[in-house]
Formats: C-alpha cells, sequence, structure tokens
C-alpha cells in the first residue's frame, strides 16, 4: 500500500508535467486578431497597413481582417490572406532566444466562397525556410469553416519575425483578382522544454514523491510504536 502510493504521487506530479507546455507563455501579440479595429463583417487592408491589427503589419498585397462574415477558431475574428490580391502579414519581433527549440502553432481554413478548392499558405519564422501548408475547402461554409491546427518546429537564431503569406491565385489563375484564401487565427510561438530538462523535472518529481513516502512511512511507524 506504501508503494503503491508512492507510485501515485510520483504519477501525479508526472501527470502535472504533461500539462506543463500548456503554460509556455505564448510569444505572439494577439495570435487571435481579436484586438483591433471593428471589422464588422469583415474589412480589407492593405499593405502596409500596421495600426488596423495590434502587433501586426500587412506586409504585401491585401487581407481581409473577418468578423461576423464567417465562424473564427478563437473567438470571433480571422484573417483571409487573399484581400483583393494575394497578402501577407507578419509580426516583427519574437522574443526567441538562440539554441532554443519552438513550438509554432496555426489555425487554418479556407474561404469557401469561391475557388480554388485547395487554399496555399506559406509560413516563415526567422530563418526557418518557406514552409507550406494546404486546406481543402471541400464541403465547408462559413458556419462550418472545418478549422485545422497546423504546427511545426523552429530553433531559433535570435529574435524573430513570423509571416504567412497566401500563395493562392484567383479563381481559374487568375493573378490580379484573388480574393478567396487561406484562413488564419490563433497564431502561438511557445518555447520546448528540452528533452534534459525533462529528465530532471521528472527525476526531481519523482524524488519528490519518495521524500513523501518515507515521510508517510515513518509517521506510519511512529503512530504503530504509540
Ligand atoms: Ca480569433
Amino acid at each position: 500500500m506504501k508503494l503503491l502510493s508512492f507510485i501515485l504521487s510520483t504519477a501525479a506530479a508526472v501527470g502535472i508535467l504533461l500539462n506543463a507546455p500548456n503554460a509556455q507563455a505564448n510569444l505572439v501579440l494577439n495570435g487571435s486578431f481579436e484586438t483591433g479595429v471593428n471589422p464588422g463583417g469583415f474589412t480589407t487592408l492593405n499593405s502596409t497597413d500596421s495600426v488596423s491589427i495590434l502587433g501586426w503589419t500587412v506586409t504585401s498585397g491585401s487581407i481581409d481582417y473577418i468578423g461576423s462574415h464567417w465562424q473564427a477558431s478563437q473567438g470571433s475574428r480571422s484573417i483571409d490572406l487573399n484581400g483583393i490580391t494575394q497578402g501577407t502579414i507578419a509580426q516583427q519581433t519574437l522574443a526567441t532566444v538562440a539554441g532554443q527549440q519552438y513550438l509554432i502553432s496555426f489555425d487554418l481554413a479556407g474561404n469557401p466562397d469561391q475557388g480554388p478548392t485547395v487554399k496555399t499558405i506559406g509560413v516563415t519564422i526567422g530563418g526557418s525556410g518557406l514552409q507550406t501548408f494546404t486546406f481543402d475547402t471541400t464541403g465547408k461554409s462559413h458556419n462550418d469553416m472545418g478549422w485545422i491546427t497546423e504546427t511545426f518546429l523552429y530553433t531559433a537564431t535570435g529574435t524573430s519575425t513570423i509571416t504567412f503569406q497566401s500563395l493562392t491565385v484567383g479563381p481559374a489563375g487568375n493573378v490580379n483578382f484573388a480574393a478567396y484564401g487561406p484562413a488564419l487565427d490563433n497564431v502561438s510561438v511557445t518555447a520546448v522544454p528540452e528533452a534534459s530538462t525533462w529528465a530532471m523535472m521528472i527525476l526531481g518529481f519523482a524524488g519528490i514523491g519518495f521524500i513523501a513516502y518515507r515521510r508517510r512511512n515513518r509517521i506510519a511507524g511512529a503512530v504503530g510504536v504509540a
């Protein structure tokens, strides 16, 4: 029974640890795009707008800042990376640290109003190179956007800029009118604890569990003598 309680307390400690990544701070300011001008249904923002959405700059083309037009993934606002042309948004200075690995996570969907059916988004952070992701809007609608979460890992070389750009052309390949792009919401960049850190933390918690086990053992023994 005492050994069982030791195992249970250690298991509880490991359980707390496994939830620990959720506690890592998101380095992205306004990653859900909830703070900015009131977009109403939606508002088109052109390059180089850096004031309409807190923390974000439209660095090329145009985007749509989406309000009630469709279901957000998180909160009530999101982005269509095609305004009237392909657009790019960026956050300039993330406080990433050289040598530290980060998990980049974002929610992806697509404007279901017109083709192309498959929307393509390009993502860069620091010197990561372009990461591309696609989303198939088949069967999706404003009320059922079908948001998915995409992730990748990046080891920083210092502070970083993160960019999201549309790689989606217009219907029938029209690049001059390309208004139906990839949809973006819920961006986060969080530090990933190193394996050695995890090992030390687990050993530490196991040690605490063992000390608690020994203490209960002694108290039980003392009570037994009295
Ligand atoms: Ca949002």
